[in-house]
């Protein structure tokens, strides 16, 4: 069955881009978008008729010489990942073939796609919102579980199921206020109006907070969790660095201010990545480098998500947070909150305790949606309007509609619909070729 209507296809010209990994592989997949995406593909395929997303078996020819053996695959405008009419080439993996394939679509006039063009045009033609895309590329990146699920449950509308929800409660309080205001005797609409439009914000400044409370965790999932070691000189940092990784990255010795540099190891904890940083021994010291290695460490000590704060004799107890732990290294058998870092005893508890903290910190079933600096920028300005739109309800009415639409101005840059040319090419420029 062939589609005998070509449904409307956007203006953009077509492009084209491998959207599989390069290098030698057994299938590699060339993706055509655009309004000649159909006809290019015919032209190669000596012109038999494609059925809409149906795979078939094409000699794919140009100027008379056979390239490979491929299977097409059509998806019509504008039911395509980009809203576009799109043509899938897969083809034989080879760099020679890639660029046999590359060569013909651009004499046909195709155009190499940039990074994240695919994308785009799908944002653009409204198959996905940013927030949706965003999930894709993070879906892309993902390297461990839970980066995946958090991922794809971006992708899968989570955010903008969130903020639709605000913009469905800043309309609602709009409409109360602009009715208001058109009906109300003078004397009594500031009364009317807060009585009105005052639950529907209440409600949006709740549902905000909480997001917001949420995001530190949502960000730490994407980037990853990191965790400080810190400590008094020759607290045995270092040799515990080593245990919890099960190598020998940092060097120990009993000279006391060994590490200066901060050391960092990787692992994966609970479904998440998690780096952990040894810092330098905190101690007032002349020595210049070491000054540097302490400066460091305490730097590295307040932006981590978790400190370990390692204790020996004497006992420091510095930098702590809420939320931290507190070890000390102590020889023979451990107690609660005790570990000999030499020997790895009370190692267990340990790893059981970052777990748990990890997965009811990070992992909670109630994950976050705010997952990058961008979304909380956005919300917190749409926060901190509607709750001054909250503020001037009882006092200056004039003032109440400019504010929640300033806030929903922040909603559809959160969403992506507010087009900004700049916004939109710092986000797309972070995916790869192809997406
Ligand atoms: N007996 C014993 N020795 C330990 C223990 N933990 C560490 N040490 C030793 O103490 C010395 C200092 O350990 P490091 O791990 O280098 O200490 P650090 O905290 O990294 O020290 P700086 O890098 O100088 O801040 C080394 O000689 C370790 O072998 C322990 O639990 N028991
Ligand atoms: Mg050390």
């Amino acid at each position: 069955m062939t589609v005998k209507t070509q449904i409307a296809d956007g203006p953009g010209d077509t492009i084209f881009a491998l959207s599989t990994a390069s290098g030698r592989a057994g299938v590699a997949v060339m993706r055509l978008s655009g309004p000649q995406a159909r006809s290019v593909a015919a032209s190669l395929t000596d012109d038999r008729p494609l059925a809409a997303r149906k795979a078939v078996l094409r000699t794919l020819r140009h100027k008379g010489e056979r390239i490979d053996e491929a299977l097409v695959l059509l998806f019509p405008a504008p039911h395509s990942f980009t809203g576009e009419t799109v043509v899938e080439l897969q083809c034989h993996g080879s760099q020679a073939v890639i660029e046999a394939v590359s060569t013909a679509l651009l004499q046909h006039g195709l155009r190499q796609a940039r990074p994240g063009e695919f994308t785009r045009r799908a944002v653009e033609n409204g198959r996905m919102d940013m927030t949706e895309a965003e999930g894709l590329i993070d879906l892309i990146d993902a390297q461990t579980d839970g980066q995946r699920r958090q991922a794809l449950r971006q992708m899968d509308g989570r955010l903008k199921g969130l903020y639709e929800d605000w913009r469905s409660g800043l309309l609602d309080a709009l409409a109360q206020v602009e009715g208001e205001i058109d009906f109300a005797d003078e004397g009594d609409v500031p009364d009317a109006l807060s009585h009105a439009a005052r639950p529907h914000l209440d409600r949006v400044i709740v549902g905000m907070e909480a997001a917001l409370i949420q995001a530190d965790r949502g960000r730490a999932v994407r980037t990853g969790i990191e965790i400080a070691i810190i400590g008094a000189p020759n607290a045995g940092k270092s040799t515990l660095l080593n245990q919890i990784v099960g190598r020998d990255v940092a060097i120990t010795s009993p000279h006391a201010g060994t590490t200066r540099d901060i050391v960092e190891a990787h692992m994966v904890i609970a479904g998440l990545p998690v780096t952990f940083s040894d810092t330098a021994g905190l101690r007032d010291t002349t020595d210049a480098i070491e000054a540097e290695g302490v400066r460091r460490a305490r730097a590295r000590a307040e932006q981590a998500h978790l400190r370990i704060l390692l204790q020996r004799e004497p006992a420091i107890d510095t930098h702590l947070q809420d939320g931290d732990i507190v070890l000390k290294n102590v020889e023979g058998p451990v107690k609660k909150n005790e570990i000999n870092a030499l020997t790895g005893n009370g190692l267990d508890d340990l790893m059981d305790r970052l777990t748990m903290i990890v997965s009811t910190r990070f992992t909670g079933t109630e994950s976050a949606s705010l997952t990058r600096a961008r979304h909380v920028d956005c919300a917190r300005r749409a926060l901190t309007a509607t709750q001054s739109a909250r503020t001037h309800l009882g006092v200056a009415p004039e003032l109440v509609s400019e504010d929640i639409r300033a806030a929903l101005r922040a909603i559809d840059e959160l969403a992506g619909r507010a087009d900004i040319e700049e916004v939109f090419d710092r986000i797309f420029s972070q995916f790869c070729v192809g997406k």
